[in-house]
Formats: structure tokens, sequence, C-alpha cells
């Protein structure tokens, strides 16, 4: 069964939800937002590619309503991030408190959302009467623990993180009460007690630093290679994927995804975030763009990979600064809840082709042509256009696209010239800026904007014949030019980037 209609607006009745559910495949948590307007959202996006996009929240950010407007329209699945834990769902023995997860449970159920109950079974934020217990008492408090909140949720989680982050970062099981008491066994126990409570929710086991290939990722595999096989019941693996830029990409990230679907379990990327040192520069912010997008690509490149949820979308509500000092920026969205460049790759990655709605931000791209027939002279000639993929008309007074270069050795000074525009050239402004921290194949850009007018829907500024050159009209080398591409006839550009009023709109930064 796969859903690859271009809109899943409409929320499915709950029994249809439950069928996907039972029928255990990717889509059983693809319900999309109530009140989507406008382009696309993420959960669209992903959607029309069986897949969900969610976020993580909080009780304290539902009071904060420019927060809670994007959370209830961008994204259709959403997780707790601390109110269905244990120290919050049972302070102390035997007393239930489902304040807080309730309230999150109605934001979803109010948005169309599906939720992913986190985490039944975790050594962490446990109460300190847990630790306590004599551990021949541990496995029945874990079961009636399980019991009790599952047995609340069922019918409003679609999935439950049933057993949190069993592993140490070297494979070895990580100890905790429920490991002290049970060996390894606690999670076979847990996932029984769980299935019992709630016979329709996926079960999950989740971990972190199992993304890629390698130790750890090895005894996730391991462990639920011999829970399929002994028939417990396990539906799916969570990789929480918090990633650092200055760690690395995990390396086969797909190819581990894949091994596990082939186990006949679905995965989900469940707590993504990619946080960088502060302040973030745009390097960071680049490179970030381009982890967030292949963690989308590699999760598009397995079929039971169901959906990928941001550990909360924005960095106003991160829990990455409170954890690691002088760490940050590791989310969608900045601290003032504006799209950051990652947002825009994972648009890209997730197959937006800016059509469907009115013009938004998302609508413009750029597309290029060298205009050049050579390399390595004294001139840099590129062909762009302008192009509004969406539904209504875009302001050009704000809109400004940028051309990476770098300066090779002369002049820092230019010149740049447009050679021709139906728009009249009169009508373009241009000029070349240094970048005040250069990177590889780019230390400049040749600025284009528009003094006024505006760019009907889906139409094009058609070809802007741009031209500059340094003072000295000295050579440069244009093949190793961020922007440059040899390709003569135009073509999507996402190495040239477009702003609106500033803020990038279209492309990735070098
Ligand atoms: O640590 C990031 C995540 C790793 N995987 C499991 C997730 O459950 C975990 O989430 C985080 C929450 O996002 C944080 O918000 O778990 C942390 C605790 O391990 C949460 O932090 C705690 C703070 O440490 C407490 O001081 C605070 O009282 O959040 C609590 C509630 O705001």
């Amino acid at each position: 069964m796969s859903l690859t209609k271009r809109s899943t607006r409409r929320r499915p009745g709950r029994s249809a939800v439950l069928l996907l559910a039972v029928c255990g495949v990717a889509a059983a948590l693809t319900a999309g937002p109530a009140a989507a307007a406008g382009q696309e959202t993420l959960h669209d996006l992903a959607s029309a590619q069986g897949r969900y996009f969610g976020s993580a929240t909080d009780n304290p950010e539902l009071s904060d309503s420019a927060y809670t407007d994007t959370l209830g329209s961008e994204f259709g699945q959403i997780t707790p991030g601390n109110s269905m834990k244990w120290d919050t769902t049972e302070p102390q023995q035997g007393r239930f408190d489902f304040a807080r997860g309730d309230a999150i449970t109605g934001f979803a159920q109010a948005h169309g959302q599906t939720v992913r109950g986190h985490t039944l079974v975790w050594h962490s934020q446990l109460p300190g009467w847990v630790s306590a217990l004599p551990s021949a008492q541990v496995e029945a408090a874990m079961v009636n623990h399980i019991t009790e909140v599952a047995g609340h949720y069922r019918g409003s989680v679609a999935a439950w993180d049933v057993v949190n982050e069993p592993f140490n970062d070297d494979g070895t099981f990580r100890t905790s009460p429920f490991y002290d008491a049970m060996g390894s066994d606690y999670i076979a126990t847990a996932l029984r007690a769980a299935h019992a409570a709630d016979p329709d929710a996926r079960l999950y086991i989740n971990d972190y630093n199992t993304e890629g290939l390698g130790a750890k990722s090895d005894a996730m595999y391991d462990l639920v290679s011999g829970l399929v096989a002994e028939g417990v019941p396990v539906d799916g693996v969570g990789f929480q994927g918090h990633l650092a830029v200055q760690y690395g990409f995990p390396g086969g990230m797909r190819q581990n995804l894949q091994r596990f679907a082939d186990l006949g379990l679905d995965v989900a990327v469940t707590e993504l975030d990619v946080r960088m040192q502060l302040p973030a520069g745009a390097a960071g912010l680049a490179t970030q763009a381009t982890y967030y997008r292949d963690v989308v690509e590699a999760c598009l490149g397995v079929e039971r990979c169901v959906g990928i949820t941001v550990w909360d979308y924005t960095d106003k509500y991160s829990w990455v600064p409170g954890a690691f000092p002088g760490q940050g920026a590791a989310n969608l969205y900045d601290d003032n809840l504006r799209p950051k460049p990652a947002y825009a790759a994972v648009r890209a990655a997730l197959g937006d082709d800016g059509g469907g709605g009115p013009a938004g931000p998302g609508a413009l791209r750029a597309r290029y042509r060298s205009n050049d027939s050579s390399v390595s002279d004294n001139q840099i000639k590129p062909g762009l256009q302008l192009v509004n993929t969406g539904g209504a008309a875009v302001d050009l007074s704000g809109v400004t696209l940028r051309y990476w270069f770098t300066g090779d050795n002369g002049a820092s000074s230019y010149g740049t010239w447009c050679d021709w525009s139906p728009l009249g050239c009169s009508t373009l402004t241009h000029r070349v800026a240094a970048m005040s921290s250069p990177h590889t194949g780019a230390d400049h850009y040749l600025e284009v904007g528009f003094g006024s007018g505006s760019l009907a829907p889906g139409t094009s500024t058609g070809e802007m014949q741009l031209r500059l050159s340094k003072t000295d009209w000295s050579n440069f080398d244009e093949t190793d030019d961020y922007s440059h591409g040899a390709g003569d006839s135009y073509a999507d550009a996402p190495k040239v980037t477009v702003y609106v009023d500033g803020e990038l709109v279209w492309g990735l930064e070098p």
C-alpha cells in the first residue's frame, strides 16, 4: 500500500488510521494537519511520499501561540518531549498523572496529528522510587507502569517508544534498574506488556548513535533480530538522529535503516536535530542543511521508513544548549521561528516542486546557465532566471539572487553589468560583495535585485544576462566557483540562492 496522493490534508477517520496501523504499513502515521493553508507543509510533502513529518513538543511551549501556529499546521505528528516519561506519569508508585500527556494528545487531536508515545521504559527521568525498589519487585512495577500508561493512551497514541536507549555506545547493554533486575529479558517483557495494553500501537525500540553502521547499531540489529525470531511483538526501530556538524554524518545511514527494514520492521527517525558550536555561521548552517537533507534522503530511500520527527522544530525550545553548553542552533527554525536553510533543504529533499499553493517564499527558485565561452578569462557571465512556481504573484522589490564565486588573484574591486533582460536592464540592480568569512568555492557573490515589479504566478523573469570582471581585468578560474556550472541550458540551480527581504528562500549557501 502506498500513499501517492499529492494532498493528504483530509484527516483519515480513526478507523482508517487503525486499519493502516493493523496492516503494519508505512502509512500508519500519515494523518494530515487539520488546517494547513498556503503552500504545502512539510507533512504534506512527506505524506505525498507515504511518510509523516513530525515534531517533538512540550507543555510549556503550548502557551506560545506563534509557536503552536506552526506546530499545528506544518507537522502531521507530534511526540511529547517529556510529558509521558516515567517521572511525570508515575512520580510515586501507583500514583499516575496524565495531565501533561493528555494536553499533548489533546493538541494533536485538535490538529489532526498522530502521536508517538515517548517513552515507557528508560533509565533516565526515572523517579527515585523505581531505583530504590528491591530487584525482585522491578518487573512487576515495570509491567504495571506500562499497563497503566499504554492503557491510558490506547487510541490516542499510534506508536510507542517502549524501550528507550538500551545500549551503551560500545554496543553493550546499558545498566538500569530494569537490566539489573531482569537482564536483557526486560526488553521482551516490556514489549509484551505494551502489546497487551495497546494491541493497536506500533511498538518501537529507540536509541541514538545507531543511525549509521557501527558497533551500536550492530548491537541493536542483533537484539531486534532475536526478538523477531522469538515472535516478541516489536514493530519498529527508532533512530533518534541527534547529530552534530562537528562529528560528521553517520556512515551508511540508508544501508543501516534498510537492514532493519529487511527484518520486516518499520524504521523511523524519531528525534532529529543537528547541533553546532555557537555562534552559528553560514558555513555551519549550510552543513546542517545538508545533514537534514541527507537524513530525509536516507529515509525516503527505505520503503519501511515511516517518517521523520524533529526534536522540536525551533532553536527556541531546543534541549541542546542546556545539555551541551556552547552548542545549539540545531533545529529547522531559528529562535525567532524563522525557517533556516535546513528547512528549505528538507522541503527540497521531500520533493517540493513549489506548486499547489499560493506563492510563499518557497515558491521562488533560481535557474542558471553559464553564458561563458571561457572559464579562465577575465569575465564571469552567469545567465539567471527567477521563477515563481506558486499560485500568486510575488512582489519583486524585496527579492535578491546571489551567484557565488572566487575572486582568485588580482584586484578586489569589481565592475558588474547587465547585458540583456526582458525586464529591461535598467530595472535590475547588481553588485559584487565580499564574504566576511570565505568558503571553499566562494569568497564573493554577485547580487542581483529588482527595484520594483511583480512576478506573476507560474512565470519567469526570463533570462537575465549578467557579467562581472575585476577592475584590473585579471583572469578568473571559474572551475572551482560554487555557483558555476558547465551546462549551457537553463536548469534549477540550488547553488544560486534566492532571498526575500534578506531571508534565504531557495538554495544552499556555500
Ligand atoms: O536528551 C535528548 C533526548 C534524547 N533521547 C531521549 C529523549 O527523551 C531526550 O529528550 C530530552 C528532552 O528533550 C529534554 O527536555 O530529555 C531530557 C532529559 O534527559 C530533557 O531535559 C530535561 C531537563 O534535563 C530537566 O532539567 C527538565 O526539568 O527536561 C526537563 C523538563 O523540561
